[in-house]
């Protein structure tokens, strides 16, 4: 089997090619327009296999799309590329509804083209699958509810407003012109290779360097954390599995409030790492409440019951397991991060090319 993924140098992209290439015989065609966030350092343990291989492309670009569906043949498209950070999203809007709304639009079209003229087998068996954001169901007032996958989208930030768009673009190319598509909307994830503006690695990348560690507003913002990996597993199963045209909430029972992660990170410092940089006694003395962000969401929750019933897929990490394992990951590979921090990792591009 075949299978497309865009944004595969990102956080999640790399640990669904990861996935691919070291439990299955799929092969993968990694299309990245290698952004900021697009690290191809993160797939360096797989990049090696014949069942691999790259190509740098933007999403918004229908002619380098066309030309790559003609000749990789996919039997399944995993969508990840994304523009993924809250707060840029908030400090600059433009490349979010580029690539969140222009560019699905430009590859459904693509999509559907290389669809229509499919063998009559090849078609029926083809998927596309939208990976989208609990975010797009904005943010939950009882202490006791959980998004759904009939909840009415509410999303508060420009990110969380482009995800939504994809996600309604993406059902209409089901409806209008009958594109077979699957579609997951799934919680905070953590776990290695995330690019260090996100929660966890900034605090835990902030602590080892003796720097603040900020948390916005009060820090009561309640997330529901799910490794990275468990997502992969859920992402793959619903690809090659979900019947056409079903949404599936992916979630990992880990409701946290930020300071309380936070204080995690800092417990499990002191424990694996406590040579700590001059001048600091405690990793928690770093903490600092700084201004919140503007349309801050307060919770986020999911019910992930219809994924587990449906097709069997369970998280295998709690928080506490995976905490630990990120925690670890981040001290032994500072070969990753510390280009990443310098800015200068986009001179380590060692992809393939091919297709
Ligand atoms: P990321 O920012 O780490 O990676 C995004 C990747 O997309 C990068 O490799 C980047 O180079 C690539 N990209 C960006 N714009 C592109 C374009 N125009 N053309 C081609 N490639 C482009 O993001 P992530 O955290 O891995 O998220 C992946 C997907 O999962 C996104 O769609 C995001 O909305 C969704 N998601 C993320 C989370 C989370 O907690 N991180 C949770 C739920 C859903
Ligand atoms: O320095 C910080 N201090 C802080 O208090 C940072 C970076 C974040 N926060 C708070 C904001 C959020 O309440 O921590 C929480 C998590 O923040 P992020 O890591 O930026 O994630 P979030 O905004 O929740 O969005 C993430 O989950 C859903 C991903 O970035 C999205 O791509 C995904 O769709």
């Amino acid at each position: 089997m075949k299978i497309m993924v865009t944004g595969g140098a990102g956080f999640i992209g790399s640990a669904v090619i990861r996935h691919i290439i070291n439990d299955t015989s799929c092969h993968v065609l990694n299309i990245d327009k290698l952004t900021y966030a697009g690290n191809l350092n993160s797939v360096s343990s797989v990049s090696g296999s014949s069942q691999y291989s790259f190509k740098q492309i933007d999403i918004c670009d229908s002619a380098a799309l066309k030309s790559v569906f003609s000749t990789f043949q996919p039997d399944i498209v995993m969508h990840l590329a994304a523009e993924s950070h809250v707060d840029r999203s908030i400090d600059g809007p433009d490349a979010f509804m580029e690539t969140n709304i222009m560019g699905v639009y430009k590859l459904l079209e693509v999509t559907r083209g290389y669809w229509n003229q499919l063998p009559k087998d090849k078609k029926s068996n083809f998927r596309f699958h939208h990976i989208s954001t609990d975010e797009v169901y904005g943010d939950l007032e009882g202490e006791n509810d959980l998004f759904t996958e009939t909840t009415p989208y509410a999303p508060s930030s420009p990110y969380s407003a482009s995800k939504a768009s994809s996600d309604h673009l993406v059902r209409a190319w089901h409806r209008t012109f009958g594109l077979p598509i699957v579609l997951t909307n799934c919680s905070n994830n953590y776990g290695p290779f995330q690019f260090p503006e996100k929660l966890i690695p900034h605090m835990i990348l902030n602590a080892l360097a003796g720097k603040p560690l900020p948390l916005y507003g009060k820090g009561n913002q309640i997330r529901d954390w799910l490794h990275v990996e468990d997502h992969a597993r859920a992402l793959l199963l619903v690809a090659t599995s979900a019947p056409i045209g079903k949404t599936y909430n992916i979630g990992g029972h880990n409701e946290m409030q930020n300071v309380e992660v936070v204080h995690a990170i800092c417990d499990l410092l002191e424990e694996i790492h406590p040579e700590k940089p001059e001048g600091i006694n405690n990793y928690q003395n770093l903490i600092t409440y700084v201004t919140d962000r503007p349309g801050h969401d307060r919770r986020y929750a999911i019910d992930a019951s219809k994924i587990e019933r449906e097709l069997g897929w369970r998280p295998a990490e709690t928080f506490q397991t995976g905490l630990r394992k990120t925690v670890q990951w981040y001290l032994d590979n500072k070969s990753w991060w510390q280009p990443v921090l310098d800015g200068n990792y986009h001179l380590n591009r060692i992809g393939k090319s091919g297709g």
